[in-house]
């Protein structure tokens, strides 16, 4: 089989001295933390959109990475060399999961049944690969945003021919992911909003947004394809206004049109700053409202508007990642798939690989100090006592429903004002770095 990464070894784990650009120092897949292998935590997917088929361009310039699979000829060979390479670079990297859209695997033709005859010939090849290696689809997903045809939406387009055509293309997208094996299946709407309120019914948008979902989760069903659906949530880009705007919104949604059974949340760390939050806060959101499911790992720039999409090799932001994964009970269904592309000038096959082991490397860290952390319970325990005074008389009358205003303005009357009490914040940060930095 042709070699298309070559002098790219398997990378080893050489530990944290390692000076070796091609091995990992922190991530070793078969050590041990809280019970669970590293492996077993963290669910690494690599997305096979960035990763095989972003080739270095933007809006003001022309692709820059000359990919050995990506050449030209008869697009299905081409996909099916690109298939080849991918999981040459999975297996050298050593992870379990990919993610990938219909879209992304195999050439669209000129009519639906020529692409699906296309996804099906790329899609044998996949699974003769998996089996070869062990690896699996964490998610898949249909593309319904790049074709002129969803330029309006997909669900949400004016024109019920279009719904149609997203249906269609969701249905088989589900069909060969449970064929692929696949753990998910996510929903981004990136088309699912509007551009200007002035030509758009809202209403009967979002209600036809909330009938194809239903759809989708009764084909689910009816092939028996029993895995989490996930909605991943993003406020704008490429539309100026997307429905899926935050987490909250998402529930809201769900909550609305009775769907939230057979929905959870993809979260996505570039979505949440795009959308005014930080990673944290739609984490924390999805976990205090049971809608948590995977997460979309990457990073923006905060001085720039958009999505950049960047390599998560943050150890901070992976460590309080973690945390809160962990402390919401760890992935199930769900894992760490790395939305995220290279940078324009970063042209060498390798810097993919350094791009992977630096965010998995970090990853590694932060899951370990997350669990130092947990361990150590000093964060829990500050919390803890920032609450206990609920734990006393008034707090449990208040909490049990036992009392109204007329009870509570009477205790105000008796006690006066209440003590001011430290939020201790410049200390907790202080606690923190002590545990990410040593
Ligand atoms: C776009 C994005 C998508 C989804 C899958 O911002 O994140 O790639 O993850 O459609
Ligand atoms: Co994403």
């Amino acid at each position: 089989m042709a070699e298309y990464f070559p002098g790219i070894p398997r990378i080893p784990f050489e530990g944290p001295g390692a000076r070796n650009p091609l091995a990992f120092r922190h991530y070793d897949p078969s050590e041990v933390v809280d019970g669970r292998t590293m492996e077993q935590h963290l669910r690494f997917a690599v997305c096979y959109w960035h990763t095989f088929k972003f080739a270095g361009s933007d809006p003001f310039g022309l692709p820059t990475m000359e990919r050995r699979y990506n050449g030209s000829g008869d697009p299905v060979r081409v996909a099916e060399e690109t298939m080849v390479a991918a999981f040459e670079l999975f297996s050298k990297l050593g992870v379990k999961f990919w993610c990938f859209h219909d879209s992304d695997i195999a050439p669209e033709a000129a009519t639906l049944s020529e692409t699906n005859a296309n996804l099906d010939r790329i899609v044998a090849l996949a699974s003769k690969l998996q089996d070869d290696t062990g690896i699996r689809p964490l998610w898949g997903t249909a593309n319904l945003f790049s074709n002129p045809r969803f330029m309006a939406g997909a669900a949400t387009n004016p024109s019920p021919h279009v719904f149609a055509w997203a249906a269609a293309k969701v249905k088989k997208a589900m069909e060969v992911s449970k064929e692929l094996g696949a753990a998910g299946y996510v929903f981004w709407g990136g088309r699912e909003g509007y551009e200007t309120l002035l030509n758009t019914d809202m209403k009967r948008e979002t209600e036809n947004l909330a009938r194809f979902l239903r759809m989708a989760a009764d084909y689910r069903r009816e092939i028996g394809f029993d895995v989490p659906l996930y909605i991943e949530p993003k406020p704008k880009e490429p539309a100026k206004h997307q429905y899926d705007f935050d987490a909250a919104t998402c529930h809201a949604f769900l909550q609305r049109h009775g769907l939230l059974g057979d929905f959870r949340l993809n979260i996505e760390v570039n979505h949440a700053t795009l959308a005014g939050h930080d990673m944290l806060h739609e984490l924390e959101y999805a976990f205090a409202n049971d809608i948590f499911g995977s997460i979309d790992a990457n990073r923006g720039d905060l001085l720039l508007g958009w999505d950049t999409d960047q390599f998560p090799s943050d150890v901070p932001l992976a460590a309080l990642t973690m945390y809160s994964v962990l402390r919401g009970g760890g992935f199930t269904a769900g894992g760490l798939n790395f939305d995220a592309r290279l940078r324009r000038q970063s042209v060498d096959p390798a810097d993919l690989f350094h791009a992977h082991i630096g965010s998995m490397d970090a990853f590694a860290r932060g899951l370990k100090i997350a669990a130092r952390l947990r361990r150590d319970g000093i964060l829990g325990g500050i919390v803890r006592e920032r609450y206990a005074e609920w734990e006393g008389e008034l707090g449990r009358r208040i909490e049990s429903g036992a009392c109204g205003f007329a009870e509570l303005e009477a205790h105000v009357l008796r006690t006066g004002e209440p003590a001011l009490r430290s939020g201790r914040q410049e200390m907790i940060e202080n606690i923190l770095n002590d545990y990410i930095h040593s």
